[in-house]
C-alpha cells in the first residue's frame, strides 16, 4: 500500500527572483541604506543594501512574515511602516524547498492548498504549472519529473499587482472604489488597501503543501447534500473518483453516518458515484439562540472492489473523507408582501431575525490566523449575542477552522462570493477561474450546516446603478453575468441545498434600485457618511446587512501601534491609522451635535469610543423594534485586520472596544427600548428567545438628581421570537425641562430601557456624586459605583492598569441612587479609583 501523504512545512526559503518576464520593472526597488524604516521597532537599524540570498520561509505564510521574522524589514503594522514596504508587492519571489522522493507509488502529486497568487511551481527545474487564483487548490501529477532521492520544488511568484495591471490594459479599465486593481486578479481585494486596511500586496504559499502518492485510485471530491424530511435526515453524497493511469479497477465507495452505512460499486470508467442514506429521528441542528448544535460525523471510503468494515483500514482501503455534518433546512423567504418582499433566513421552519456581524479577514496575512485565535474571535460574536456572521466579499471563501468552529458554536454564516466594491471583468482568463474557484468553494464549504447563504457580490449592483459605473464602463462587462447567471447556475448544480442570492444590496431585479427599503437587504452608509446617527430611524429596511459607525481601537492596542509625541486624533500615526476618507472629519461632525468637546485626547478616546457604541445601539434597538418587516441587523463590522480606527467591534489585537458592549446589550435576546412611535413615545419590548416575556413594567419620567415628576404602570406580554410596543401616555413622556430630565421604562424582571429628551451635550448633568468602592475579587476587582445623581456613560477604564485587564461592562448609564458593580478580571487599581482617574463620566469630561 502506497497511499501517503508528506505536508512539505520544513526547509522552506524565500528569496528575490529577479525580474521575470519584465514584471517588477519600473516599480519600487528593494530598499537600500537610505531607506530606512522610520521606527525601526524590533529590526536593525539599517538594512542590508540588497537582501541576502535567501531566508529561511515559513508554509504556510506570506513573503512579508518571512522578511519580519528574518529582521529584514519593519512591523508593517506599526507606526507608518507600511508606507516603505510597498516595493514587496512590485517583486518577484521564490520559494524552494528539498523533499526526498516518496516510495515508488502509481501517482505521486503535489497537493498545493492555496497559492497566493500569479505562481509558476517548478519541480527539479522544469515548469509543471503556472496559477493565478488565491481562491484555488491545485494538484500536480509529478511522475514525469520526479527523480530518486533528493528533489526540489520551487514556487515563484510574479507580482500580483503587475499581473492586475497587464490585465487591466488589456481587457480595459473598470471603475471601482480605490485606486488599484483589485478586480483585475483573484486574490483578496482587501490586501490592496481598503478603508480600514493597508495596502501590504502579499505572496506566498498560504495554505498547506504535501507529496501525495497513490495507487489505482482516490476519492478527488465529495459533495454532501444533507436535508431533513419530517423527522428523518437525508443525505445524498456525491463521491468524484480519480484514477490512475490506465488503471479502471472495481472500486466500491461506501458511507456512513449515524449508524447509517451505505456502499455502492463504482462502475469501471465512472467518474462519480452517488449514495444515498436515510437517518431516523434526527436531532436537528439550530443557530446557538433556538437549540443545540448536534454534530454527526459522516464518513467517506474508496476501496478496492468489496468493502471492508468501515474503518477497517486494510489493504483495500484506497482513500478515506470525514467531516461532521448537521442536519438542519434553511430557505431565504422572499415571498412577497403588502411591503415589498421579505428577506428572511429561515432555519428548519423558524425565520429568524438575524443579529449580526460582519467579518473582515482577521489579519492582512491570513496564515497566521489559527484556530485558536478564530475561536477566540467567534466567541466574542456569541458572547455579543449574535447569531449571523456574514463573511464580507473582499476577503476570503472562510477556512475549514472557521466553518467548523461556527459549527459548533450554533453561528449561522452568510459567505459572499468574492466580489466587492468594483465592476468585475467577465472576460478569460478570469472568467474560467471565476467558475473553477465558485465550484471548488461551494463544495469545499458545503458539509458546514453553519453555511446558511451565498451570495453574489457586495455593493456591486448597487455601484452599476448609483456611482457612476455604468457611463464609464461604456458597455464594458461589470460582473452582472457573474452574479445573476455563472454564479447561481454553480450553487444550483454544486450544492442546491443552500439559497443563493445576488448581491448586498439587491432589491430583487434589476428594475429596481437595489438599495430599497421594501425589498431586499440593505446597505445603510447615508448614516456614518453624511448623516446624524439618529437618521438611522427613517430607516425601515426588510433586512440591513450593512450599517456602522467608527471608532478608535482601544488605547493599549493604540499605544503598541502608533509611537506619535504625543498623540492627537490628528497625529501622522494616528492620521495613518485612519484609512475612511475624511474618517476623523465623519467623527467630529457626528459628535459635534451630541457630545461636548474634548480637551484631551483621553477625552477623545473616550468620547469616539462612546460615540460608536450608542450609535451602534441606537441603529440595532431601532432595527430590531421593526421585527416582522425588518428580519435582520448585520453591523459592519466584528473585527479588524491591523490596529486601526475603524467601525469594528473588537479591534486588531482582539480587544473589545466599548461597541462591543453596546452590542451585546442590544443584541439580548431580551430587549427594552423606548422609540417614536405615532406623534408619540412607546416601549418596545422585542423578544428573540423562544418564552412568552410578560410582567409589569413601570415608566418614569424623573430630573437627573432623582426626583420622580411622572409615574406610569402597565403590563405587558411578549411571544417568543416577537415584538411587542406599549403606547404611553403624554403625561409620562412630555418633560417640563428637557434637558434635566430623564424617561426609564423598566420591566418586572430588571430589564431597563432610558428615553433622554435632547442630546447628552445639551444634558444639564448634575456633578453624579459617585460613591466608589473597590474590592479584590479572582485576579482583578470589583469596581461597585453608586451615583446619588444621573452618571451618564460611566466607563470602567481597567486597561489603563494593565494592557489585558477587562471590565465586564462598557459605558453604563446610573440613575439616580443607583449602584453598578463593574467586574475586572486582569488587574487591581494602582490607587483610589474616581472621575478621571481609572473611570470616566460624561460629567468628568464636561467639567474639564
Ligand atoms: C461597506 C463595506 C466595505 C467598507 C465599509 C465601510 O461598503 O462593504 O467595503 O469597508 O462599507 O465603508
Amino acid at each position: 500500500m502506497t497511499r501517503s501523504r508528506t505536508p512539505l512545512v520544513d526547509g522552506w526559503t524565500l528569496a528575490l527572483a529577479g525580474p521575470g518576464d519584465g514584471a517588477a520593472d519600473g516599480h519600487p526597488a528593494p530598499p537600500s541604506p537610505d531607506t530606512v524604516p522610520k521606527t525601526p521597532v524590533t529590526v536593525p537599524k539599517t538594512l542590508p543594501d540588497t537582501l541576502p540570498d535567501s531566508v529561511p520561509a515559513t508554509v504556510p505564510g506570506t513573503v512579508h512574515t518571512d522578511l519580519l521574522a528574518a529582521g529584514l524589514i519593519p512591523d508593517p503594522y506599526l507606526d507608518r511602516n507600511e508606507l516603505d514596504l510597498d516595493w514587496i508587492g512590485h517583486q518577484r519571489w521564490s520559494y524552494r524547498c528539498r523533499f526526498d522522493a516518496p516510495p515508488a507509488a502509481e501517482r505521486t502529486d503535489l497537493a498545493l492548498d492555496g497559492l497566493d497568487t500569479v505562481a509558476t511551481v517548478l519541480v527539479n527545474g522544469v515548469p509543471v504549472g503556472r496559477f493565478a487564483n488565491q481562491h484555488r487548490s491545485h494538484r500536480i501529477a509529478l511522475d514525469e519529473v520526479l527523480r530518486p532521492g533528493p528533489n526540489e520544488v520551487e514556487v515563484v511568484f510574479d507580482s500580483a499587482w503587475e499581473y492586475a495591471r497587464d490585465l487591466e490594459r488589456m481587457l480595459g479599465p473598470r471603475p471601482n472604489a480605490y485606486p488599484t486593481p483589485f478586480q483585475f486578479v483573484r486574490k483578496m481585494a482587501c490586501n490592496f488597501g481598503w478603508d480600514w486596511g493597508p495596502s501590504l500586496v502579499t505572496a506566498g504559499i498560504w495554505r498547506p503543501v504535501a507529496v501525495e502518492t497513490w495507487d489505482t485510485a482516490r476519492i478527488a471530491g465529495v459533495r454532501p447534500l444533507v436535508t431533513v424530511d419530517g423527522a428523518v435526515g437525508r443525505v445524498r453524497v456525491e463521491v468524484d473518483v480519480e484514477r490512475s493511469a490506465g488503471r479502471d479497477a472495481a472500486l466500491t465507495a461506501a458511507v456512513a453516518v449515524a449508524g447509517q452505512r451505505a456502499e455502492v460499486a463504482v462502475a469501471p470508467g465512472a467518474g462519480t458515484v452517488t449514495v444515498e442514506l436515510a437517518v431516523p429521528d434526527v436531532d436537528l441542528w439550530w443557530p446557538h439562540d433556538l437549540g443545540d448544535q448536534p454534530l454527526y460525523r459522516l464518513d467517506v471510503e474508496l476501496h478496492a472492489a468489496a468493502a471492508g468494515d468501515l474503518g477497517d483500514a486494510g489493504p483495500q482501503l484506497l482513500g478515506a473523507w470525514s467531516r461532521r455534518i448537521g442536519f438542519r433546512t434553511v430557505e431565504l423567504d422572499t415571498s412577497p408582501d403588502a411591503t415589498g418582499s421579505a428577506w428572511t433566513v429561515v432555519v428548519n421552519g423558524v425565520p429568524v431575525f438575524a443579529r449580526g456581524v460582519n467579518w473582515i479577514p482577521d489579519d492582512c496575512f491570513p496564515s497566521r490566523i489559527t484556530r485558536e485565535r478564530l475561536a477566540a474571535r467567534l466567541d466574542q460574536a456569541v458572547q455579543a449575542h449574535v447569531d449571523l456572521v456574514r463573511v464580507w466579499g473582499g476577503g476570503i471563501y472562510e477556512s475549514e477552522d472557521f466553518y467548523e468552529l461556527c459549527d459548533e458554536r450554533g453561528l449561522l454564516v452568510w459567505q459572499d462570493f468574492l466580489f466587492a466594491c468594483a465592476a468585475y471583468p467577465e472576460e478569460e482568463p478570469l472568467r474560467s477561474e471565476v467558475l473553477a474557484e465558485a465550484r471548488e468553494n461551494v463544495q469545499r464549504l458545503m458539509p458546514h450546516p453553519s453555511l446558511v447563504l451565498w451570495n453574489g457580490c457586495n455593493e456591486n449592483i448597487w455601484g452599476y446603478f448609483d456611482w457612476g459605473w455604468r457611463d464609464e464602463l461604456a458597455g464594458r462587462s461589470w460582473g452582472a453575468g457573474y452574479y445573476l447567471d455563472l454564479l447561481p447556475a454553480v450553487v444550483a448544480e454544486v450544492d442546491p441545498t443552500r439559497p443563493y442570492y445576488p448581491g448586498s444590496p439587491y432589491s430583487g431585479s434589476m428594475d429596481r434600485h437595489p438599495n430599497l427599503d421594501t425589498h431586499g437587504p440593505m446597505h445603510l452608509w447615508d448614516v456614518w457618511n453624511q448623516r446624524d446617527y439618529t437618521a438611522y430611524r427613517e430607516h425601515r429596511p426588510r433586512f440591513a446587512a450593512e450599517f456602522g459607525y467608527q471608532g478608535p481601537p482601544t488605547l493599549p492596542t493604540l499605544r503598541r501601534a502608533v509611537h506619535d509625541e504625543p498623540l492627537r486624533p490628528d497625529s501622522p500615526g494616528m492620521l495613518h491609522h485612519q484609512k475612511a476618507e475624511d474618517g476623523n472629519g465623519k467623527l467630529a461632525r457626528g459628535a459635534a451635535p451630541h457630545l461636548p468637546e474634548a480637551a484631551t485626547f483621553e477625552d477623545w478616546h473616550y468620547l469616539m469610543s462612546v460615540q460608536q457604541s450608542e450609535a451602534v445601539r441606537f441603529g440595532v434597538e431601532h432595527l430590531r423594534s421593526l421585527r416582522g418587516r425588518c428580519m435582520g441587523s448585520v453591523v459592519w463590522q466584528l473585527n479588524d485586520c491591523w490596529p486601526v480606527t475603524s467601525w469594528a467591534a473588537v479591534d486588531g489585537d482582539g480587544r473589545r472596544k466599548l461597541l462591543w458592549y453596546g452590542l451585546r446589550d442590544a443584541y439580548a435576546d431580551r430587549l427594552l427600548t423606548v422609540q417614536p412611535r405615532d406623534e408619540g413615545l412607546a416601549v418596545c419590548a422585542v423578544n428573540d428567545g423562544g418564552d412568552t416575556w410578560s410582567g409589569p413594567l413601570t415608566v418614569r419620567r424623573m430630573s437627573l438628581d432623582g426626583d420622580v415628576l411622572a409615574e406610569w404602570s402597565a403590563s405587558f406580554e411578549v411571544a417568543g421570537r416577537a415584538v411587542a410596543q406599549v403606547a404611553l401616555p403624554a403625561a409620562v413622556c412630555t418633560p417640563d425641562r428637557p434637558s434635566a430630565e430623564v424617561l426609564v421604562a423598566e420591566t418586572g424582571d430588571g430589564e431597563q430601557a432610558l428615553w433622554f429628551f435632547v442630546p447628552d451635550r445639551e444634558l444639564a448633568l448634575p456633578d453624579p456624586g459617585l460613591d466608589v468602592e473597590v474590592a479584590p475579587s479572582g485576579d482583578g476587582c470589583r469596581v461597585t459605583v453608586r451615583a446619588e445623581r444621573l452618571a451618564r456613560h460611566v466607563v470602567v477604564l481597567a486597561d489603563r492598569w494593565d494592557d489585558d485587564a477587562r471590565c465586564g461592562d462598557g459605558a453604563v448609564t446610573l440613575l439616580p441612587g443607583r449602584t453598578h458593580a463593574f467586574e475586572v478580571t486582569g488587574a487591581r487599581p494602582p490607587g483610589a479609583v474616581r472621575d478621571g482617574d481609572g473611570l470616566r463620566t460624561l460629567h468628568g469630561v464636561t467639567r474639564r
